[in-house]
């Protein structure tokens, strides 16, 4: 079996080609390389999907292979706290102390004892997406947590619900589109998600240039907002009926031979008009301020457009109603004809098709509930929001030992502080990390892996939902050193010697295809995958074309044959959403006269792990309270105070920065800062250590897929001291 590809390395300076794998848009890269150096970085111009782009990220990714401060062999935790010192250890060691303990933790307390929590880079890694969901099946546990539930979980709860797959998700055709709604999202910072799309700041021009218009709902004016040819403030939280409103126009105000027909395969228009009859958009613009006559007009214009696209994304669905609006999304692009339509929202032809293939489960939801609260499951996974209770509250099933790999939930999910405070009294807790954070420190070993430039790549997530079809292999640029370890192997080596310690034993025949499912390397496997897709793509002729294989734009037509669902039968109005939909009829209209804190995200930063990188964290510090320049008068604070922002959840001191881009009535911070923990600063940051808006974020606030609901927080400001 061919494991991981031999790589050659020179003292002269070379060319190499790289991903990067820091956010969803893949930019091809092309390295220079001097020895085991990186003096070059720059978007790879053949790339067919990147076409050259690269943003201060990618070339930071050279930060991170360099980094002195990045784990290259396991360190076990000597001390605790603040005093906590770290001593490297062996391979061997480390993989014995870690399936000793979990073993031991799940003879005495049962499968669900152990807890695992996997974060953002996991889908970023081939080794993790073939190896490491293995390793977490063998593990039998319940209490399995992601970041998924801080993020994209109701895309992925009403795909299931609608078109009978978590991961077939429709994606804008932005390359042909000629009317692009943007709603909670900023990709002019973020690079694009659920939307891989390298150069989001070329294709917007091109959008225009073609005469195309594009229109962002955010209650900030973002740099995306900037660009576009319209944006309006939507108050944090209410876009649901907004969304619903729209599609009242759509369906209630149309006249008859507008109104929108739906093809064969579709099923539930008429609950769709039933449940959004009473959502008028005069009830919106009360509730959101976005004024009726703008929702008319848009909806008018989304219907009228030769190929219109609604888009929403983490504003909306790490919010309190992120299914109804990603459900109402959905609709309106089916109800306005566009739904699988050239221009419109699309679904993209991988050469390995993840959804196709059954590589990834259709998912599901409630099969089971978190012991505390009784939350449903999704997906296979609990809300990440329920974590820090299942850990301290005792009982049959409390999580006492703890996986985290790639993840740092203490500052990105809610109550983080509180969860810091939890970690400690694990029985044990292991960490597959590269580094010693806010989290990882409470480790008692972390076992570091090779990162981007060490590694074979190819993406098996992001060609999924990339804006065009291409396909491409990375063969690792820098060959690991003999005491380094792939992730992969990592996974392999945990997952068989602690299912050796266990006393529940593994039939012969399973134990056998498991070993060598673990030994096959991820590079063998996607030989397999992409023999197994029609594509025609080879390994071979990807390693022959190391840019990559263009297969052409998004394709339309495809539905109701590709349509995962039993029966290839598309529901408009799943019982889940029915239900919740009620439920936002029978809320109440929230008051308006509350601060509501939301995120934002800086082209400079990468979630919580990049603060390391000189290049990314010189120039002017980012990690302010922005508030909008009337909220600050009402309150006597001046520009650049230290102000005091408290929720139900906690309070954090920080500087405040003035704002007219600020929605009246929102505050905003970064996630990803406060690496300042027990007096320890956990960054080499040259900014200042920031705070976690996550120590403001309320576990209780959670959409009904159990993703959390980190924007729109109710908040108040006062000046600090
Ligand atoms: N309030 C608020 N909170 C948020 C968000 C928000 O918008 N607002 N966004 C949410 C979103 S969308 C996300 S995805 C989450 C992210 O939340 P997490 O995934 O929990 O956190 P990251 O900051 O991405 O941490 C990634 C970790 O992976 C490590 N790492 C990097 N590369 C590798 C690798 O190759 N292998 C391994 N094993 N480890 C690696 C880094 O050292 C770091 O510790 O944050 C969420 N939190
Ligand atoms: N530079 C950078 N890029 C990243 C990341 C990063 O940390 N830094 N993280 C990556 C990850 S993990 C993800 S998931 C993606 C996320 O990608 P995006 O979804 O594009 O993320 P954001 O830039 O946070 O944009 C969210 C927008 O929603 C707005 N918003 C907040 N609340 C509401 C609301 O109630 N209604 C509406 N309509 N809007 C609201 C915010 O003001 C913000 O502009 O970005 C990825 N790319
Ligand atoms: S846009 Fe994303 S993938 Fe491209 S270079 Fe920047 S961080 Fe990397
Ligand atoms: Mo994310």
């Amino acid at each position: 079996m061919s494991t991981e590809t031999p790589v050659q390395t020179s003292t002269q300076d070379e060319k190499r080609i790289g991903v990067c794998n820091l956010c969803e848009a893949i930019c091809g890269l092309e390295l220079t390389v001097r020895g085991r150096e990186v003096v070059g970085v720059r978007g790879n111009p053949a790339d067919p999907l990147s076409r050259g782009h690269i943003c201060p990220k990618g070339v930071a990714i050279a930060d991170v292979y360099a980094d002195p401060d990045r784990l290259r062999r396991p360190v076990r935790r000597v001390g605790e706290g603040s005093g906590a010192t770290w001593e490297e250890i062996g391979w061997d060691e480390a993989f014995d102390l870690v399936a000793d303990n979990f073993a031991r933790v799940i003879e005495a307390h049962g499968d669900d004892a152990l807890g695992v929590y996997l974060g953002n880079p996991n889908a970023h890694s081939l080794g993790s997406m073939t190896h490491g969901t293995a390793m977490f099946k063998s593990f039998r546990t319940k209490n399995r947590y992601s970041a998924t539930s801080v993020d994209q979980l109701p895309h992925q709860l009403v795909a299931h619900l609608m078109f009978g797959h978590q991961l077939f998700l429709p994606i804008p055709d932005i390359d042909r589109t000629s009317w692009f709604l943007v709603i909670g999202a900023n990709p002019m910072a973020s690079n694009g998600s659920l939307m891989t799309v390298p150069d989001f700041p070329q294709r917007a021009r091109d959008l225009r240039a073609r005469g195309g218009r594009m229109v962002v709902l955010d209650p900030r004016r973002t740099e995306t907002a900037k660009i576009a040819d319209e944006h309006h403030f939507v108050r944090p939280g209410t876009d649901a009926w907004v969304l619903l409103a729209m599609l009242h126009v759509l369906t209630a105000e149309a006249s008859p031979d507008a109104a929108p027909r739906v093809a064969s395969y579709v099923d539930g228009l008429g609950a769709v008009v039933e449940l959004v009859a009473d959502f008028t958009p005069e009830r919106a613009e009360a509730v959101s301020g976005l004024a009726a006559t703008e929702i008319r007009r848009l909806a008018g214009e989304l219907m009228a457009a030769d190929a219109g696209v609604v888009y929403s994304r983490i504003g909306v669905s790490a919010g309190p109603w992120g299914s109804v609006c990603q459900w109402a999304v959905n609709c309106l692009n089916i109800l306005s004809g566009n739904l699988d339509r050239v221009g419109g929202a699309m679904f993209t032809s991988p050469a390995i098709d993840a959804v196709g293939t059954g590589l990834i489960g259709r998912g599901h939801h409630d099969a089971w509930r978190s012991r505390v609260r009784g939350l449903p499951e999704t997906a296979g996974e609990l809300p990440v929001s329920a974590l820090r209770e299942e850990i301290e509250t005792p009982g049959e099933g409390q999580v006492r030992a703890l996986l985290t790999v790639a993840g740092n939930p203490v500052l990105s999910t809610p109550d983080g502080s509180r969860l810091d405070g939890v970690l400690g009294d694990l029985d044990f807790m292991a960490a597959v990390d590269i580094y010693v954070n806010e989290t990882t420190r409470h480790a008692d070993v972390i076992l570091p892996p090779t990162t981007a430039l060490e590694r074979d790549h190819y993406d098996l997530v992001f060609h999924l939902l990339a804006v065009r079809n291409t396909a491409r292999f990375t063969p690792a640029v820098f060959a690991k050193e003999s005491d380094q370890r792939h992730d992969w192997e990592i996974f392999r080596e945990i997952t068989l010697r602690t299912t050796a310690r266990l006393s529940r034993k593994v039939p012969l025949k399973k134990r056998l295809v498991q070993r060598a499912r673990l030994t096959a390397s991820p590079t063998f496997l996607v030989g397999q995958l992409l023999r197994r897709g029609s594509s025609g793509v080879t390994l071979k002729k990807l390693r022959a074309r190391p840019a990559g294989i263009d297969l052409g734009p998004l394709r339309g037509g495809q539905l109701p044959e590709r349509l995962p669902a039993k029966g290839k039968r598309l529901d408009l109005a799943p019982d889940l959403v029915v239900k919740d939909v009620a439920r936002l009829a029978a809320t109440p209209v929230p008051a308006g006269d509350e601060l509501l804190l939301i995120g934002r995200r800086h082209k400079q930063d990468c979630n919580s792990w990049m603060h390391n990188s000189e290049r990314l964290t010189r120039g002017r510090p980012r990690h302010q309270l922005l508030m909008n320049p009337a909220d600050l008068a009402d309150r006597d604070i001046t520009d650049g105070a230290r102000v005091r922002v408290t929720s139900r959840i906690g309070s954090v001191e920080v500087e405040v920065a003035a704002s007219d881009d600020l929605m009246p009535g929102v505050v905003s911070l970064p996630h990803g800062y406060g690496h300042a923990r027990d007096g320890v600063l956990m960054t080499r940051s040259r900014g200042v250590a920031g705070v976690s808006i996550n120590d403001l974020t309320d576990p209780e606030l959670l959409d009904v897929s159990g993703n959390a609901a980190l924007n729109g927080v109710p908040v108040a400001v006062t000046p600090a001291g």
